[in-house]
């Protein structure tokens, strides 16, 4: 994929701030310090688009990266927004905030007319964990979406060169497992932030999502 432009567009801590629902959108979710933001930057071909940290962040709202895209020499570019969702699974976050995924989130994954598809990011060496579980259950029960076009559940293994080739079939098997009993039947994609590997397949499942 050739990135012709990416840029911060803004954040959203409320659905009035929310910006106007004009292109395709592919949200990105997942426990903080996943590596989400290394994840979106290596999508997006840009070394810090998106702030990455060691400390997880407290950031509760939802951040808007607008790209354009080109995904051969001479084919039409196509532009999308880059969602990142607030990180969840971190002990400092409330217990009142922590159940349930506040009312910025249920409206924006429920009911966003533009939002064609979720990026679920889980440590391939970690697999799927209880609040990711939630999230996949949520998204694949589709019935949240009564108003809306449904959307595709990307499921991302990620820091897959933080183990060696011959343990990945297994651990992708163990993210595969651990998603079907959320619900969801897909196979995960592996990915490594950090050396961009597997992030070609991710944009062509991106791109067809949001075309
Ligand atoms: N080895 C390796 N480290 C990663 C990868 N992705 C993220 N990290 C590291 O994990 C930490 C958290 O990454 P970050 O992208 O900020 O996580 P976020 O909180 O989910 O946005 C940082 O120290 C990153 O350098 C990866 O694919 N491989
Ligand atoms: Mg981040």
């Amino acid at each position: 994929m050739r990135i012709l432009s990416a840029e911060f567009t803004c954040g959203a801590d409320n659905v009035r701030s929310l910006p106007p629902p004009t292109l395709g959108e592919v949200a990105f979710g997942g426990r903080s310090n996943v590596g989400k933001s290394t994840l979106m930057n290596a999508l997006a071909q840009r070394k810090s688009l998106v702030r990455t940290s060691r400390t997880p962040g407290l950031t509760r709202q939802l951040n808007f990266f607008a790209l354009t895209a080109s995904a051969k020499p001479g084919e039409e570019p196509f532009s999308l927004y880059l969602v990142d969702l607030p990180g969840y699974g971190f002990a400092k976050v409330s217990k009142k905030e922590h159940l349930g995924w506040g009312p910025l989130m249920d409206a924006y994954l429920g009911q966003r007319p533009t939002l064609r598809a979720v990026t679920i990011i889980v440590d391939v060496r970690r697999g799927v964990e209880d609040e990711d579980a939630q999230l996949l259950d949520f998204l694949t029960r589709g019935t949240s979406r009564e108003a809306a076009k449904p959307i595709e559940v990307l499921l991302v293994a990620t820091k897959l060169d933080k183990i060696s080739k011959s343990e990945r079939k297994p651990a992708l098997a163990r993210v595969t497992d651990g998603a079907k009993r959320a619900g969801f039947t897909g196979k995960p994609i592996g990915v490594s932030g950090e050396t961009g590997e597997g992030t070609d397949l991710l944009w062509d499942r991106i791109q067809k999502a949001i075309l």
